[in-house]
């Protein structure tokens, strides 16, 4: 049967709570990996939760009816990004979401290693995490994104021009836009590189001559 408009609201309700809590779960995460590693890991955290009109029309893309089960076939209702500074931050932060007791990886996409052919870079997870409605314990999935700050600018600026041109890109556009992500991730690795170099330097007596160099 198809879900009435009530049923739908109170079913974003519940994914709404749960996108909270799980964002406030990777916030919490931010402080203390930046006291063990000595520099910020996580930057920022982001979230949303589907609106209705994009449900249905993501159901509507795939042919699926709006009943009770779209909550298993859709599973980015809730989303949520963590963005990172350095490539191998990315691996660092799956692999702390692989291992908690709270939430359960049930699926991954490493766009990061094998990315999409438009050029996109992200490590995608999907998760079961349980909620806790005032009326019962629920267990759904959710999205997590995981993605450098420059994997990050790259995806940002390019979706908001694929918006613009719809099904219809130009191939020279496509094309170049893969050329820059080529090069996003050219500066994402000699950032991470010269993070390493830094840290060793830091530990000798160049120190100091390094740092300023590099300013
Ligand atoms: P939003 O608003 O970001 O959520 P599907 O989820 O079925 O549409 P697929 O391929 O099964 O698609 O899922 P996938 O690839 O794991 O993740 C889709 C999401 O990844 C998209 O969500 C984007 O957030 C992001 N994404 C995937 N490919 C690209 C790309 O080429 N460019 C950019 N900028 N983002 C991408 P939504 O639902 O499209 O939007």
């Amino acid at each position: 049967m198809e879900l009435t408009c009530t049923q739908l609201d109170s079913i974003l309700t519940m994914y709404k709570q749960l996108e909270t809590e799980v964002r406030v779960k990777l916030e919490a995460l931010k402080a203390p990996l930046e006291a063990k590693y000595g520099r910020p890991v996580i930057l920022f955290v982001e979230s949303r939760t589907k609106k209705s009109n994009s449900l249905i029309e993501k159901a509507r893309r795939y042919g699926w009816r709006l009943n009770d089960d779209i909550v298993n076939r859709i599973k980015d209702i809730a989303g949520l990004r963590v963005i990172v500074q350095h490539l191998d931050d990315v691996d660092l932060v799956v692999g702390i979401i692989r291992q908690r007791t709270d939430m359960r990886v049930v699926n991954e996409k490493d766009f990061v290693r094998t990315p999409k052919l438009s050029g996109y870079r992200s490590h995608h997870l999907i998760i079961e995490y349980t909620v806790h409605t005032p009326d019962q314990a629920i267990t759904r999935f959710a999205e997590i994104q995981v993605r450098t700050v420059g994997q990050h600018f790259w995806a940002v600026l390019q979706h908001s021009m694929m918006y613009k041109y719809g099904l219809d890109v130009p191939p020279h556009i496509a094309e170049n836009l893969r050329l820059l992500a080529q090069e996003t991730n050219n500066t994402d690795e000699k950032m991470m590189a010269m993070r390493r170099a830094v840290s060793r330097d830091l530990k000798t007596d160049n120190a100091r001559a390094y740092v300023f160099h590099l300013v």
